[in-house]
């Protein structure tokens, strides 16, 4: 049994880990402050997502395997030359907010102090990078003021751009269970799209897109309209009235909200002591992300709440160690613990603490950047560490051609087959989790370690130690660390120094403690602020005062009629970024197994398209080809796209081909969630479902691939039919001639199954329209002597169960409808009684909550 940390998200729950005879048995850490105990059902699904077949296991160079000795000398000897011929700033690395602390600790190290580039960044300027400039232009540090626990203490919880029930399910879980101890406890979503956390809420605001600025502008302006500004906290804090000033400026109409929703909020807000602004990546990722960061902080620092029980902003962060690398100085525009790469104090203590011989002067370049140098050929060595960037980047092709086009690329990763990894000219297999140690840090500033309880497949290796070879073969000292402890005692002790500089991050009295036996850790210790910040000002200023910035809010710009709609993007609830671990997971692909797109009704009928159709998604950067949803839960003119479809697994479903690369000019953080988009139904010919015992190859216009138990499902369909159907069909399912066929040429239907002697092995649905058929019961017959399977069908005596709800405990939509109905239930606790659905890990429960509701309006309007 080992005490480890999810690796999924910010909320950073602690797991206990039981490798078995069978795999790894995965239980929520009852003792970890994050999660007592909970897991949502990514994390409860960790063990689906170990296996190693298919792994990178050797280090590969030009294609051949070879030995780290090797590589490492390949590697150091190519950068060393770039630098020797072009000067530090010609070599890159980006790396991730997944990376342990120890990883970005070397990664960072090796670059601002030896190297002596700022080149290093990291997809947390694609997450992260708005509320670091906004903390850091109020605050005068990136410093999180509040914890977790604020949420369930104050009375009002504010969730601005963050969909908290998919993303961050377990703080989710603490909020609605503290809402039901106390349901005076007010929750006010305001999100563009009606999300699964909008169940459970009081009020939703659909706030027009990118408008936040505005709304926050309105509240500052009537917080003091309204004689509710905290004069005696104003001590801490300077510029309310150029603040308020320039607040008044903004106007109702641009929110686009109705004005008795939106006074409901000024006057909640206005009222309520406790309140806690929670916000993640519909505030960070936009043009003007900063200014909307800080138009919410400053809210809170005219009001003095902040840094108090149950109150405060609140960023949350989205990866694991999202904020450990903040920490750690991972930006390119940071030096570690919290110092700043600009001030030259902060360099040569940096300097002298690493014995440096070339420290960074000056910011390096910003993802976006970074790949546009990669492009024009002024990044000559590039190496990308844990991260999918020709995926999950804007104008996501371009990138890829410009990592495809750079003289030398390396890729640390778990699998040879990514988007990225598939670029790469060097390849190195790096350990994953469970197999690796270190430290991350959650969004409450809690330290915890990830611990291993796996063996290292073939030859893979921790990402320290490869970039800590790398050092020394260029001829570097201070990488000679024996183990991830000896790293964290170091940044420990840099830390020390730091804080006698001044900085807030100071984990020095961690230097000595037992690394093995670490428990999880808040800084700063409880005891010495009652863990938050600025609950008596004291800012990182040099006046020790707070910042109010002056937001001139501004809208997105405005769309043309060539490209009418602004496309959102985010997450969905059972996937992880592009889906390298969650995809491997039968269970997770079951609640939404491919890539759609979530149109309202009024788009759709003007597009004149149906529910499951086919829509092709177009602008200036790129075209998608998506699964069209139709829901009220977008609004007209704002469809929906997930983020997580891949070359490897929808190519037509990589959503960044279509993202602008248009940055915030503070943060350099791009505008992920605003692409202007044509929307025109895909004219397929034909479409088609296939599931397969053996990995499925398809050709065609668009596909999309999951697996299933046993092996893998696809939805599949083209513009042209294919000339020759069994030739194709060859192709895609790789097992011979088929066994069974049931075909009609003349009304484009085909149906074929592929047995290896009684056991069906796979079978292959072919149509003219959208393919209806009980997928899932289909899927459930891999492995089965079912000669039925081409009626396509469930048996009448077994109903088709629908979409997955439940993921845990595999209960579908149509199941949970029919029990409402037939068995009256009532509440969520009902459901979870007749049918189990809801019990185990609780990520469905808003949707259940959701099929509650609608099967009660149903019932009150007939
Ligand atoms: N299941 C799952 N969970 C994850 C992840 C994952 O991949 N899968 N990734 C993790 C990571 S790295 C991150 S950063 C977090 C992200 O967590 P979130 O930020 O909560 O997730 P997103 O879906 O990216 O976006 C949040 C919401 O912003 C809304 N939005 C779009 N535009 C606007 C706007 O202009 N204003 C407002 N107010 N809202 C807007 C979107 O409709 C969306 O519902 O999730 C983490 N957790
Ligand atoms: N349109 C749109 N785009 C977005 C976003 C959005 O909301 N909309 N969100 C953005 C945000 S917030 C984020 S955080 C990014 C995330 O984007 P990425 O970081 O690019 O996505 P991941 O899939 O998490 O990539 C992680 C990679 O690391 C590999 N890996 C796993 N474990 C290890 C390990 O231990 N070591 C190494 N070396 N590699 C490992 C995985 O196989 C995978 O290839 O996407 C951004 N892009
Ligand atoms: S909420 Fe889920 S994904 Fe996030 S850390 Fe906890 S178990 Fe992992
Ligand atoms: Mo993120």
């Amino acid at each position: 049994m080992t005490r480890t940390t999810c690796p999924y998200c910010g909320v950073g729950c602690g797991v206990i880990a039981t490798p078995t005879a069978r795999g790894v048995r995965i239980k929520g850490d009852p003792d970890h402050p994050a999660n007592r105990g909970r897991l949502c059902v990514k994390g409860t699904a960790l063990g689906e997502t170990l296996a190693t077949g298919g792994r990178l296991l050797a280090p590969r160079a030009f294609g051949q395997d070879m030995g780290w000795d090797e590589t490492l000398d390949l590697i150091a000897a190519r950068f060393s030359a770039v630098i020797a011929d072009h000067g530090p700033d010609a070599v890159a690395f980006y790396v991730s907010g997944q990376l342990l602390t120890e990883d970005y600790y070397v990664a960072n190290k090796l670059m601002k102090g030896f190297i002596g580039s700022g080149n290093i960044d990291t997809n947390s300027r694609l997450c992260m990078a708005s509320s670091v400039a906004g903390h850091r232009r109020a605050f005068g540090s990136d410093t999180v003021p509040g914890q977790y626990e604020d949420l369930e203490l104050a009375d009002l919880v504010v969730l601005v751009g963050s969909n908290l029930a998919w993303c961050h399910p377990v703080l989710h879980q603490r909020l609605m269970a503290a809402k039901s101890a106390r349901p005076g406890l007010k929750i006010v979503v305001i999100d563009p799209r009606r999300t699964a956390t909008c169940e459970g809420a009081d009020l939703h605001l659909a706030l027009a897109p990118g408008a936040d600025a505005h709304l926050f502008n309105l509240l500052l302006a009537h917080l003091a309209e309204t004689g509710r500004i905290d004069r005696a906290f104003l001590h801490h804090v300077s510029g309310l009235d150029t603040a308020v000033a320039a607040a008044r400026t903004s106007t109702l109409a641009a929110t686009g909200l109705e004005p008795a929703h939106l006074d409901a909020f000024l006057r909640l807000w206005a009222e309520t002591e406790k309140v806690v602004t929670v916000y993640s990546q519909g505030i960070n990722q936009s043009d003007t992300g900063t200014d909307k960061v800080n138009a919410i902080l400053n809210c809170h620092l005219a009001t003095g709440r902040i840094g108090r029980p149950g109150m405060g902003p609140f960023s949350v962060t989205g990866q694991p160690n999202a904020m450990g690398g903040r920490e750690v100085g991972g930006l390119s525009n940071m030096l570690a613990c919290h110092l700043e790469i600009e001030n030259p104090a902060h360099r040569d203590a940096v300097a002298t603490f690493w014995n440096a011989p070339r420290m960074a002067e000056k910011p390096g370049l910003k993802a976006v950047e970074m790949f546009r140098a990669v492009e024009e050929g002024r990044i000559k060595a590039l190496w990308v560490m844990h991260s999918n960037p020709a995926v999950t980047m804007p104008e996501a092709d371009r990138v890829a051609r410009a990592i495809a086009g750079c003289d030398f690329t390396v890729v640390s990763d778990l699998w040879a087959e990514t988007d990225t990894a598939r670029l790469a000219h060097v390849l190195l297999p790096a350990t994953g989790w469970g197999e690796k140690s270190g430290t991350v840090t959650n969004s409450e500033r809690c330290i915890s370690r990830q611990r291993a309880f796996l063996p290292p497949p073939g030859q893979a290796r921790p990402d320290w130690w490869a970039l800590a070879q790398m050092a020394q073969r260029m001829g570097f000292s201070g990488f000679d660390w024996q183990d991830p402890a000896d790293i964290f005692a170091e940044y420990c002790a840099l830390s020390g120094v730091a804080g006698a500089l001044g900085s807030d991050f100071d984990i020095s009295g961690l230097g000595g403690a037992n690394y093995d036996t670490l428990p999880p850790t808040h800084w700063p210790q409880a005891a010495q602020k009652g863990g938050r910040f600025f609950g008596t000002g004291q800012f990182h200023t040099p006046d020790q005062r707070a910042r109010m910035i002056a937001v001139t809010a501004r809208l997105p710009e405005p769309l043309s009629p060539a490209q009418p709609f602004r496309l959102n993007t985010g997450r969905i609830r059972d996937q992880w970024h592009t889906m390298t671990r969650t995809g491997q997971s039968p269970r997770l692909a079951t609640h939404l197994g491919e890539p759609f797109l979530e149109l309202h009704p009024k788009d759709a009928a003007r597009l004149n398209l149906a529910a499951a159709d086919l829509v092709e998604v177009t602008n200036d950067y790129g075209r998608a080809i998506l699964r069209v949803m139709i829901s009220d839960r977008v609004t007209p003119g704002h469809p929906f796209a997930p983020m997580h479809w891949t070359g490897e697994t929808a190519p037509s479903g990589r959503i960044d081909a279509l993202v602008p690369a248009r940055t915030d000019p503070v943060s350099g953080q791009p505008a992920s969630k605003s692409a202007a988009v044509a929307i025109r139904r895909f004219k397929a010919r034909w479409y088609g479902f296939a599931i397969s015992g053996a990995d499925l190859q398809p050709r065609c216009d668009y596909w999309a691939k999951a697996p299933i138990p046993g092996g893998w499902r696809a939805e599949l369909a083209g513009s042209q039919a294919p000339a020759d159907w069994a030739g194709w069909t060859a192709d895609l399912m790789q097992l011979g001639p088929p066994t069974l066929a049931v075909t009609d040429p003349a009304k484009g239907l085909y149906r074929f199954a592929f047995f290896d002697g009684e056991q069906l092995a796979g079978a292959l649905f072919i149509g003219p329209g959208p393919v209806a058929l009980a997928r899932s019961h289909l899927a459930a017959n891999l492995g089965t002597a079912n000669r039925a399977i081409l009626a396509g069908l469930p048996e009448a005596t077994r109903p088709d169960p629908g979409p997955t709800v439940c993921a845990c405990l595999n209960v579908g939509l149509n199941t949970i409808l029919r029990a409402i109905a037939d068995q009256g239930l009532a509440s969520v606790e009902a459901i979870g009684h007749a049918l189990g659905a809801g019990t185990n890990c609780g990520s469905c429960r808003p949707e259940l909550a959701t099929l509650l509701s609608r099967s009660q309006s149903q019932e009150a309007a007939q």
